[in-house]
């Protein structure tokens, strides 16, 4: 026997994407691109169960477009026989009236819409029982969440389906509804396996040399703390009572990146330029930014716009210094209002550390834009 289940969460079908710009219409393309090759790699890892941990939809209320996507790549997944069991998450939760799952009928074999994991679901997989748990968490219907989380006496394998806030900093506040747990509670659980929503970036939590669960990240980045390959989890157990084997598969359409590019020495926006296209690729999304002393002060906006035709999208941030350049060496030997002005603030520079230093390396740049 070999019971494979595959494990997607953070979809956000239907996200506006409207922090990329002018490419906010591209990216919803490929955020769409990456769900259908989720449902290729469930289809291609010949699994019998899929679990999807919430935030299937960016907002309770998506648009029909995505709703649509939707049923179709789940009807993809009823047809071959497999079996798609769902939980709201943060971003499409119950708690609201008007709630996508409330009307809409998709083909899930079971979307768990009580606030308890008090009714698990039982199938057989070739010959195995497996028993699913989920939960709609909602603090206002009852409390209990995780304590309601608990083995029944059926052989064979557990899983837990939950969208959930690991507080991975126990000082951090996270509130009653985001259902906090502590990474070493996971195990007490009595589970084969917990399969989490929330947290965008892969995370893979062992016990005793074990794997318990994992976060399995957004199938596609939404920002720049959601860099590097995104991927979708193939949970198999070879016999009930074994652990499982866990293998992140990759689903991306393309790649958020970024990079520090030294501008040091450069005499115009031109070699700025050069240096952005030399230090990143054109195959990724890349948040650059500029770092050194050169010696003009660099335009972001100007620097992204000349890049555009070349990149699907890119940010340029500037937190370069002026300090080391010719124009304010000149500016410091003068005896003017202007020349102190510069002098205080290059001697205040020298001393500043973190953020003073950044904001005292702003201050000379705006000192060069309004003095000349
Ligand atoms: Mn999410």
């Amino acid at each position: 026997m070999s019971v494979r289940l595959v494990h997607i969460a953070d979809v956000h079908l239907g996200a506006p994407l409207a922090n990329f710009g002018d490419y906010a219409r591209q990216r919803r393309s490929e955020q769409q691109e990456a769900f259908r090759r989720a449902v290729d790699a469930a289809l291609a890892a010949r699994a019998q169960v899929v679990v999807i941990a919430g935030d299937f939809f960016d907002t309770f209320r998506p648009e029909p477009a995505a709703v649509e996507l939707a049923r179709r790549e789940l009807g993809r997944l009823e047809e071959a026989g497999v079996k798609v069991f769902g939980v709201p998450g943060t971003h499409d939760s119950l708690g609201y009236a008007e709630c996508v799952y409330r009307h809409e009928s998709l083909p899930f074999h079971h979307f768990f819409d009580r606030p308890t994991f008090e009714d698990p679901v039982r199938l057989e997989v070739e010959g195995v029982p497996v028993t699913i748990y989920g939960i709609a968490y909602d603090p206002r219907r009852t409390g209990g969440g995780w304590k309601t989380l608990s083995r029944t006496g059926e052989e064979g394998i557990h899983v837990a389906v939950v969208h959930a806030a690991c507080r991975f900093n126990p000082e951090w506040p996270i509130a009653e509804e985001d259902l906090p747990f502590l990474e070493r509670e996971l195990s007490g659980f009595g589970m084969d396996y917990i399969a989490l929503g929330h947290y965008h970036n892969l995370r893979i939590f062992e016990a005793g040399g074990r794997v318990v669960g994992a976060y399995s990240g957004s199938l596609e980045g939404r920002d720049w703390t959601e860099r590097g390959p995104r991927h979708v989890l193939v949970v198999e157990w070879d016999e009930p009572g074994a652990a499982p084997t866990v293998r992140p598969v990759e689903v991306h359409s393309r790649l958020m990146d970024v990079r520090e590019v030294d501008v040091t020495g450069a005499a115009d926006e031109e070699e700025m330029i050069a240096a952005v296209e030399s230090a990143c690729d054109a195959e990724r999304l890349w948040k650059a930014t500029l770092v050194g002393e050169p010696e003009v002060i660099p335009r972001p906006r100007t620097i992204e716009a000349s890049l555009a035709s070349r990149y699907g999208h890119l940010r340029v941030e500037d937190r370069t210094s002026m300090v080391a350049s010719h124009v304010l060496e000149q500016r410091r030997e003068e005896e003017t209002v202007r020349g102190e002005f510069f002098r205080r603030l290059v001697d205040r520079r020298e001393t500043a550390e973190g953020r003073t230093a950044e904001v005292v390396d702003r201050a000379i740049k705006l000192g060069l834009r309004v003095f000349g």
